[in-house]
């Protein structure tokens, strides 16, 4: 495996199709002997981030370990694929001024709130209307769009078509 050093950050709603296109980017990277780590909620959530709920502070919190554990990895040269909801511009910042610099790649997965409603994958969504769950991002609590991401996935884009226009991006970044 060549040593890498690259933090693809994954931002969007619950349901935006995050976790599905870092995936998708992390097979092909295999694909090229790329070494790479995903992070997300699914596996940060209950072990690293255990006990942190989603208030604005834990949320703030949450990133931060996820930005130590990602230079972390980063030194062992891998590509690391970090997808969390990150609502907050100042907590994405905090990210990439944590990491070394021209390493960190903003990909907006940019797909409405209708659309993952619809998806309501965990159900999260019903939970919300109902008003059995609190906070939730896109319904109520705020995402703060990032402004000038590197990559903006839309919902017109595939999974294959996500995983290409992120590809172009960092390719020159990669030693293949
Ligand atoms: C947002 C929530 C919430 C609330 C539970 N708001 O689709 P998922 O299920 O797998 O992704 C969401 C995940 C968000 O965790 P993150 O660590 O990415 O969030 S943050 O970056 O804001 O710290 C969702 C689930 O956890 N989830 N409750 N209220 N997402």
């Amino acid at each position: 495996n060549r040593h890498n050093s690259l933090l693809v950050w994954f931002t969007g709603l619950s349901g935006s199709g995050k976790s599905t296109i870092a995936d998708a980017l992390e097979q092909k990277l295999h694909s090229r002997g790329i070494k790479t780590m995903v992070l997300d909620g699914d596996n940060i959530r209950s072990s690293l981030c255990r006990g942190l709920n989603f208030s604005k502070k834990d949320r703030s919190e949450n990133v931060r370990r996820v930005a130590e554990t990602a230079r972390l990895l980063l030194e062992s040269g891998a590509v690391v694929l970090a997808s969390f909801v990150s609502p907050y511009k100042k907590d994405r910042e905090y990210v990439e001024k944590t990491i070394k610099p021209n390493i960190f790649v903003e990909v907006f997965v940019n797909t409405s709130i209708d659309i993952c409603e619809k998806r309501d994958q965990k159900g999260l969504y019903e939970k919300a209307k109902s008003g059995t769950l609190d906070s939730l991002t896109g319904v109520s609590a705020p995402y703060e769009k990032p402004e000038k991401p590197a990559v903006e996935i839309t919902e017109k884009d595939s999974i294959q078509e996500a995983v290409e226009k992120i590809y172009i991006e960092i390719k020159d970044k990669l030693e293949l």
